[in-house]
């Protein structure tokens, strides 16, 4: 018999559509780190919330959980209606995917309100530093040294997703490579279990349109300048673990449901992912280094969800009766006097 986890689900039950994307594409990558990370950490399918925009990236959500809720939205507007969703059905886990044209051009401004709002979501950003779908014209995250396969040069500086998550207040923000199964998994585990957005950018080569000698976002460019800040592990509500790291070199991050994440930091530079300020500075100077810096770079287990700063009722609002929905009296009083 194959195997299963805890829920008793094989990993099959995991699986969507068979992928229609360009056979190498780095995007296929991340819907495979999708099941892993769901069929691993015991997550039922048909508790998540798959939402997307447009791009080969959005199409991504159609390869993983065909059991799953999912809304294929516009071009630039999941963040909204991830938004709207998660305010109505709170009791979802909710699983973004975007790409870099749909989150830094197009849905730049709703992205911004997402992070500001700290929706519970798991967003990750398919970063191939190209328009993949409308044939590779250069997105806002192409580096400015990029050229591309017919020879013409970026002429605009790139837009750096975390360093702008980071400064628009977001409380999870991670770099990852699609070809590293062993950071993504975690990663995407922690994404899910976050309490708030989690934003995960993940360089996933174009292979049809971005993937030669002037690309940044090569799988050979990336190979070459990624720098692993830590080696991630996840550890489930009720499973006992044993960390054989020297004393001081592991960090861990508290996550929904007695779920812990831990660092084990691999880069000599002593990074505190619960430092903003830091957080800002080690982009910077990676960027200015040539480095592809790699790992979580942020995190702020604080900070108050949408759902609590708006002390909305953790049941959807289908489910809520009109008794339950309708004002208590004394408030409906309070609020008819104001306009007499
Ligand atoms: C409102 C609107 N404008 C433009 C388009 C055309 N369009 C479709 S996908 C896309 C960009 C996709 O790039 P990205 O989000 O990086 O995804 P990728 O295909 O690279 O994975 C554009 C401009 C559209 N579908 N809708
Ligand atoms: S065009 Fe690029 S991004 Fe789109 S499926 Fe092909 S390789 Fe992937
Ligand atoms: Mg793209």
């Amino acid at each position: 018999m194959a195997e299963q986890n805890r829920l008793g689900l094989e990993k099959r039950a995991y699986g969507g559509s068979p992928s229609t994307l360009c056979t190498g594409c780095g995007h296929d990558l991340i819907s495979n780190h999708v099941i892993s990370a769901c069929y691993n950490a015991d997550i039922p399918p048909h508790r998540v919330a798959k939402m997307s925009g447009i791009g080969c990236s959005s199409k991504i959500p159609a390869y993983f959980m065909s059991g799953s809720f999912a809304f294929n939205s516009m071009h630039g507007r999941m963040a909204p209606i991830a938004t709207g969703a998660g305010v109505v059905q709170p009791s979802l886990r909710y699983l973004g995917v975007s790409g870099d044209g749909d989150t830094a051009s197009i849905g730049l401004g709703g992205f911004i309100h997402l992070l500001r709002r700290n929706l519970p979501i798991c967003y990750i950003i398919a970063d191939n530093g190209v328009y993949g779908l409308t044939k590779g014209q250069f997105s806002a995250t192409a580096e400015a040294s990029s050229v591309l396969r017919t020879g013409e040069h970026n002429l605009f500086e790139s837009l750096d997703i975390c360093a702008l998550s980071v400064e628009a207040g977001a409380s999870f923000v991670a770099r990852a490579f699609a070809g590293d199964a062993k950071q993504m998994v975690p990663m995407i585990q922690a994404g899910l279990f976050h309490q708030g957005t989690a934003v995960i950018d993940v360089i996933s080569p174009c292979i049809t349109f971005n993937n030669h000698d002037g690309s940044t976002k090569s799988y050979s460019y990336v190979k070459e300048h990624d720098v692993v800040l830590q080696e991630l592990g996840l550890i489930l509500e009720g499973t006992t673990h044993h960390i054989d790291y020297p004393e001081g070199s592991t960090e861990r991050v508290d996550l929904l449901d007695g779920r812990t994440l831990t660092l084990r930091k691999l880069d000599s530079r002593a990074h505190n992912v619960r430092d903003r300020e830091a957080a800002l500075r080690l982009l910077h100077e990676s960027q200015e280094a040539g480095e592809l810096l790699t790992g979580l770079i942020y995190v702020n287990e604080k900070k108050p969800t949408l759902q609590q700063k708006l002390a909305l009722s953790d049941r959807p609002l289908a489910n809520l009766t009109e008794v339950e929905l309708r004002p208590p009296r004394e408030q409906m009083k309070k609020l008819l006097a104001q306009f007499r």
